[in-house]
């Protein structure tokens, strides 16, 4: 039996395109849910991944599967139904996966075979056994694995083309913030791999490099912290010699020995959800935990980089109190908070979320014409109605934004102040010139997409 596991591309992530920069090579993470499907396929299945952000093969030309598994975010669901359709047209059954089958589920029942929700450990061999006898049922639920008995990825079969390996070694996260999907689909518990399997599996990733793709590594309560700590030792012990970056919450800057034990594991840079210059966005956005009192941002993200850690901090533009002027707001206080890379995000109502429900009923989803305007919702778009921001608007802050954060000046003060401070100059220097190149491409992306919504009148205005 022959199974294609295929990962799609969306034709407006430009910057997934290895071919055009070398430099996108360090763009382009492994799609690990089907490394993880495949880890829990029986070895009687031939199976081969495709993921089209390397290049889109000539399906025909390949030999013909006996199933399909195609995986997708909500940004990939044009190209998914699209693959889709061009196997069923030979007569192949296709099963589609992941967070957009899970939020979007009769969406996806109408354009493939089977469906399955929820995290695949506990039904993929059942749909298996099914498509085997020729008995495919149109839905599936997995609901939430037991993370203590996952099989490893199987990181054999994506083993070249990457700059990084990904692994995984939580899921949920208990803060359920308005605009993220991660608790509606992963859950609130946190729920943490067995650390020998943990390290196992890094041990079975050839890249020197690895994205710890978890949403937050560490977790919020001191057991979870705990746990972390145990983890780091066991990496260390193992002699991994691995270099990996991840997500965490701001609690990371709170524990030297946590810090320590980061770094000697080989921690080498971390993603920190910021989210909002101001207490009132956090509010909004439901992020309390990065409002605890007394909390010093810049000491914090300093504390970090001591460590050799380099912080990229993430903040969204749109939320109801942002006002004109939030652009450069956000570049000062990222630049104050001293973080090595900026990472500015359109608030965007993903399906799922509490945003999603509240921007639905309040008629604020400007870019509705589903499917296929989901290939907007990367989070580089601005596909809603924002409060006090038109599109001209909203779209002149964010490039006010990166040009501030990314200015000549501002970027050779980062690097001096990496260099003074024995940290990594080169990175980041390289890293933010990354970021302001992809201004220019994020530019013509904005101008396509105001033609786009001036054909489709009153997209985004003022409420
Ligand atoms: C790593 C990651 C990335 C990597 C992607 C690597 C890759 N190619 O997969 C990068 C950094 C590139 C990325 C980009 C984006 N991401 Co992202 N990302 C994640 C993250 C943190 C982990 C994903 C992961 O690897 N999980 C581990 C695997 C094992 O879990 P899984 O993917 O859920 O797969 C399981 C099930 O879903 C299921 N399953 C999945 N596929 C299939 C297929 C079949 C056939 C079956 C049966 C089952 C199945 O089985 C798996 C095992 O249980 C998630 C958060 C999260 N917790 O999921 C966000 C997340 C998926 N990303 C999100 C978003 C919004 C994006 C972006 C659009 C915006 C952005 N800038 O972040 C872009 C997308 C760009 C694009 N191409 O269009 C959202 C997606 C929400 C949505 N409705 O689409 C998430 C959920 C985070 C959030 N804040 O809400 N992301
Ligand atoms: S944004 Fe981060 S902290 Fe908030 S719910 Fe999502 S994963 Fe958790």
């Amino acid at each position: 039996m022959r199974l294609y596991l295929i990962n799609p591309s969306n034709p407006l992530v430009s910057i997934v395109k290895v071919k055009e920069s070398r430099w996108n090579r360090y763009r382009v993470w492994k799609p690990l849910s089907l490394m993880v499907l495949a880890g829990l396929t029986p070895p009687s299945w031939e199976i081969t991944i495709v993921d089209e952000n390397l290049g889109v093969p000539d399906y025909p030309a390949m030999p013909r599967p006996d199933l399909v598994g195609i995986t997708a975010f909500t940004s990939q669901a044009n190209r998914a139904y699209e693959v889709a359709a061009q196997f069923r047209n030979m007569g192949v059954p296709v099963v589609m996966g992941g967070i957009h089958a899970t939020m979007c589920r009769d969406e996806v029942m109408e354009r493939v075979d089977s469906v399955v929700t929820g995290e695949a450990e506990g039904i993929w061999p059942q749909v298996l056994e099914d498509a085997r006898h020729g008995n495919l049922k149109r839905r599936y639920d997995g609901g939430l694995a037991k993370v203590n008995d996952i099989p490893l990825a199987r990181h054999d079969l994506l083993a070249s083309g990457y700059a990084f390996g990904a692994i995984q070694t939580t899921r949920g996260c208990p803060l359920n913030c308005s605009f993220c999907s991660v608790t509606a689909f992963n859950g609130a518990r946190y729920r943490q791999r067995p650390i020998p399997d943990v390290v196992r599996e890094f041990q079975s990733i050839r890249e020197k490099r690895v994205l710890v793709v978890d949403d937050n590594l560490i977790g919020t309560r001191p057991g979870h912290i705990a746990r972390a700590k145990d983890m780091f030792r066991a990496m260390t012990q193992a002699n991994l010699r691995k270099e990996w970056i991840a997500q965490a919450t701001i609690n990371f800057a709170d524990d030297e020995e946590l810090l320590t034990l980061a770094a000697k594991a080989g921690c080498r840079g971390v993603f920190i959800g910021f989210e909002s210059p101001t207490p009132e966005g956090l509010l909004e956005v439901g992020k309390k935990f990065n409002l605890l009192n007394g909390r010093d941002f810049r000491a914090s993200v300093r504390r970090i980089q001591r460590h050799n850690i380099l912080v990229v901090g993430s903040f969204i533009i749109g939320l109801d109190i942002d006002e004109p002027g939030i652009g450069k707001r956000i570049a000062e206080v990222a630049s104050h908070y001293g973080v090595d890379n900026l990472n500015v995000l359109f608030l965007t109502p993903l399906p799922g979320t509490r945003l999603w429900d509240q921007m639905t009923s309040q008629g604020r989803i400007a870019l509705d014409t589903f499917p296929e305007d989901w290939k907007y919702y990367t989070l580089t778009f601005p596909v809603a109605r924002y409060k006090h921001l038109s599109l001209n608007g909203i779209i002149k802050e964010m490039i006010s934004c990166d040009r501030d954060f990314y200015s000549t000046s501002r970027i050779l003060r980062r690097v001096w102040s990496n260099f003074w401070q024995h940290r990594k100059p080169l990175v980041t220097l390289v890293g933010n010139l990354s970021y302001r190149g992809n201004l220019r491409l994020a530019c013509n992306a904005y101008a396509d997409l105001k033609r786009y919504c001036g054909n489709r009148h009153n997209c985004v205005k003022q409420t």
